[in-house]
C-alpha cells in the first residue's frame, strides 16, 4: 500500500482543527500510520522547502512554517499521493474546490493548512525528514 506525508501547517493547527483534519482524511480511506507534533526551526524549514529557495515568497514560506507547531502524519491508502493531493485541493485556499480541506480550513495561498506530498520519490524523501528515528 502506498505511502505519502501530510502536514498539518501551523495556521490549521492554531484554528484547533487538527482533528477535523484527521477525521476528513479518515473519512477518505487514509490510514494514519505515523504522526507527531513539532516546531520546525528555520534552518529545517528552509531545508524541507529547499527546491523553492529561489521563489519570491520563500523568506514568507520559512517564516510561516517556523510560526508555531506542524503535525507531520504518514498516511496509507491506495494510490496515496495522487489521491491525496487531489482531496486537499489546489494550493490556494480561495482557489480550491468546495468541501476539500484547503477551501474548507485554510484562508489563502501561503496559509492553506495543509502540505502534501507530489510524487511518490517526495513522499519517501519527506516522511524521512520527520520520521527517520525509531519513534522514542
Ligand atoms: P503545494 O503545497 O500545493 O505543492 P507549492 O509546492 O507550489 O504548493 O508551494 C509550497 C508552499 O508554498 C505552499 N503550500 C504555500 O504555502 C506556499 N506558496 C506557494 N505559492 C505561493 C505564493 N504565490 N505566495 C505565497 N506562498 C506560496
Amino acid at each position: 500500500m502506498e505511502r505519502t506525508l501530510l502536514i498539518i501547517k501551523p495556521d490549521a493547527v492554531a484554528r484547533n482543527a487538527i482533528g477535523e483534519v484527521l477525521r476528513r482524511l479518515e473519512g477518505e480511506g487514509f490510514v494514519i500510520r505515523e504522526l507527531r507534533m513539532t516546531t520546525l526551526t528555520q534552518e529545517r524549514a528552509r531545508a524541507f522547502y529547499d527546491v523553492h529557495r529561489s521563489r519570491p515568497f520563500f523568506a514568507d514560506l520559512v517564516e510561516f512554517m517556523t510560526s508555531g507547531p506542524v503535525v507531520p502524519t504518514v498516511l496509507e491508502r491506495e494510490a496515496a499521493v495522487t489521491h491525496l493531493r487531489k482531496f486537499i485541493g489546489e494550493t490556494d485556499s480561495t482557489q480550491a474546490a468546495k468541501g476539500t480541506i484547503r477551501r474548507e480550513i485554510g484562508t489563502d495561498v501561503q496559509c492553506n493548512a495543509v502540505h502534501a506530498s507530489d510524487s511518490t520519490e517526495n513522499a519517501a524523501r519527506e516522511i524521512g525528514f520527520f520520521f527517520s528515528d525509531n519513534g522514542s
